[in-house]
């Protein structure tokens, strides 16, 4: 009796220290709350790996920017210490500078557009750019339409924004666009944004409203307008020794279980852009719903002719048009 317990006790020891060694643990983050459309695609992505793989794999999911912010991030999975990352396209262009093109404003004209360009060839193509750097991007998500919002004053015209400290993404594009508008632009990582509306260091920030509502900025800014200025990609991002060293079903699985992420993750900013504006107004926040889009655009034609040389004028095009 004594002895059949005791093997029993070690069996089980046996079980769980062999189950223990065959899962893989894996590391991925966002920058925004997990109660957000990137919480969704993480954790969504965390569940699709462990069921496919039978547990084999189990990704750890972390949020609000507590491993770093996105640059941080992508270094990071770039070096090997973190395997996937889940980020804006704000900081990619530092790694991979054929992806700038996609921070182009007013590019897109509306998220079916903008998900149909990235889920088809031009997405696709680009994709492969970040192996030559470290990665196995695993697919294209979103963050959706960025909007402006500010603690001084109405923003109902491009006029209105000359002279309004803004924070920027680290993007080079954005940065260039914003300045055509006359904002005095301030790039800084996602993190630290709140803090820095809070303070009064700078005025503004723009950014889709599923990103506006996880991170509450309602709370810190009285303006928004929808500008729909860019179009905001993610992307799904890993190291790409690790995931060359899965074998070609998990690689399948991990590619699936992206895809299955990323239409959770759309899902939930059609929502957010859906109940957005009434959410936000009711937090005491006051909307600009209709802005003369034509006059952003035309604000911005140096700006874009400057574009059109630097990634091509038929490149552009070619978004544009995609059917
Ligand atoms: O990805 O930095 C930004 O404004 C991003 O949109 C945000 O981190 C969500």
């Amino acid at each position: 009796m004594k002895f059949t317990k005791l093997f029993a006790v070690m069996a089980a020891g046996l079980l769980a220290s062999s189950l223990a060694a065959a899962q893989t643990v894996m590391k991925i983050s966002i920058s925004t709350a997990q109660n957000s459309h990137q919480g969704v695609a993480i954790d969504t992505f965390a569940q699709e790996v462990a069921k496919r793989t039978n547990g084999r794999y189990k990704i750890e999911t972390f949020y609000n920017g507590s491993l770093g912010g996105e640059r941080e991030s992508i270094e990071s999975v770039q070096l090997g210490t973190q395997a996937l990352a889940f980020s804006s396209t704000g900081p990619v262009p530092n790694f991979v500078p054929e992806t700038k093109i996609l921070d182009v404003p007013f590019l897109f004209r509306d998220k079916a557009h903008a998900r149909a360009v990235l889920d088809g060839p031009i997405g696709q193509d680009l994709l492969k750019k970040f192996e030559a750097k470290g990665f196995k991007a695993l697919g294209w998500a979103e963050n959706g339409f960025r909007h402006m919002t500010n603690s001084k004053r109405a923003v109902n015209a491009p006029e209105d924004l000359k002279g309004l400290k803004m924070r920027t993404m680290e993007n080079p594009v954005h940065i260039a666009a914003y300045k055509g508008f006359g904002i005095v632009t301030t790039p800084m990582a996602f993190p630290e944004v709140f803090t820095a509306l809070q303070q009064g260091t700078v005025d503004g920030q723009e950014n889709p409203l599923s990103v506006i509502i996880a991170a509450k900025f309602d709370q810190v800014q009285k303006h928004l307008s929808l500008t729909g200025h860019v179009y905001s990609p993610c992307i799904w991002v890993m190291n790409k020794g690790m995931f060359d060293k899965l074998s070609a079903e998990d690689q399948k699985h991990f590619l699936e279980a992206a895809k299955e992420a990323t239409k959770a993750n759309r899902a939930r900013v059609d929502q957010d852009d859906a109940k957005g504006v009434a959410d936000l107004r009711a937090k005491g926040m006051n909307v600009v719903e209709n802005v003369d889009k034509a006059k952003f655009v035309k604000a911005l034609a140096t700006v874009n002719a400057d574009f059109e040389k630097q990634f091509g004028k038929a490149n552009i095009e070619k978004i544009r048009n995609y059917k």
